[in-house]
């Protein structure tokens, strides 16, 4: 088997503040994008809403955040340099940010670019966490659910620089049939951006658990799925609003090989082999011979128990 390799570099970005420039913000992407390309990385994954701060932790009306927060087109002058850095360096990325498009709504969405700065794929989060009324009582805003509609397609995935990408944002690491479906299109690397707050507004829950939960998703969904995952995080502390780092990259074995060790802009990278995940493919997850999917038939009928057959 002719060896095929992918420079994956993990972009993690610490806290960008209210008050932070766009300008301020972009050249520290770009600062992380030359510092890949320094270790060999063909491709570099950012986080999801890489370009502000955390916005749907705030109240606000739906035409204030379009304002302050909405990209209007990709690219646009204001993102313009790093795109111009990319194709320079000859570095693909992934990057999330919030899309308006006044035809189908706004979108918490992601981008798939190649080495030439070229926009190959665009993915629209389907599974958005929170909230969309205003929580007096919580100490911050989930607002994902008033800010933006549930993406409109599926996940798919793309020829990228001639490696098969899919991609998701967030909250949907935490579902399994997210990285099935990319997993039967033959997906072998997908990339993940999230912003994940250390504190659960809806329940007690130990902080700890927070970055529990977000490792054993992505180590069980590579495996499963025999992908490679780069996972970036948004992080460190926002405004006084702490969400957790952890940003990895995750092998088909299931096993994490780089991971963050702070909560600040960080790079980390891995030369991975795009073949490891094949005796997986070709044996214990050899879809096409063992799966059942007569037997799967709840999973796109009913959204949860008890809840009617669609
Ligand atoms: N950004 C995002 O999707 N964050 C969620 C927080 C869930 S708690 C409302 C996550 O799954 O990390």
């Amino acid at each position: 088997m002719s060896q095929r390799r992918l420079g994956v570099a993990v972009a993690q970005v610490g806290a960008v503040h209210v008050s932070d420039s766009r300008q301020r913000t972009l050249d520290r992407l770009i600062a992380l994008l030359q510092e890949a390309k320094s270790r060999g990385a063909d491709f570099v994954v950012f986080p999801e809403l890489t370009l502000a701060t955390f916005f749907p932790r705030y109240w606000m009306s739906q035409q204030e955040a379009e304002e302050r927060y909405f990209e209007h087109s990709m690219p646009n002058p204001n993102v313009q340099a790093l795109f111009d850095e990319a194709r320079r360096l000859e570095v693909g990325f992934y990057l999330g940010y919030a899309e308006l498009c006044p035809k189908e709504g706004p979108f918490n969405t992601s981008i798939l670019v190649n080495k030439k700065g070229q926009i190959i794929g665009k993915y629209r989060k389907v599974h958005l966490p929170g909230h969309s009324d205003h929580k007096l009582d919580a100490p911050f805003q989930h607002l994902e659910k008033k800010y933006f509609q549930v993406g409109n397609d599926t996940f798919k995935v793309w020829g990228v620089d001639e490696v098969q990408m899919g991609m998701c944002l967030c909250n949907d690491r935490r579902w399994p049939e997210t990285w099935r479906v990319m997993g039967l299109q033959g997906a072998e690397f997908v990339a993940l951006g999230y912003n994940t707050p250390s504190i659960n507004i809806h329940w007690p829950e130990p902080v700890h658990l927070r970055m529990h939960h977000h490792l054993i998703t992505l180590q069980a969904s590579a495996y499963q799925n025999a992908v490679w995952i780069g996972a970036a995080a948004k992080c460190g502390v926002e405004d006084g609003h702490h969400m957790i780092g952890g940003s990895v990259i995750v092998a088909p074995t299931g096993e994490i090989v780089a991971q963050a060790s702070t909560e600040e802009d960080e790079l980390i990278y891995f030369n991975a082999d795009l073949n490891l995940g094949q005796p997986f493919r070709d044996h214990v997850f050899n879809f096409a011979k063992h799966r059942r999917p007569e037997h799967y038939q709840l999973i796109v009928e009913r959204t949860g128990v008890g809840a009617s057959l669609a």
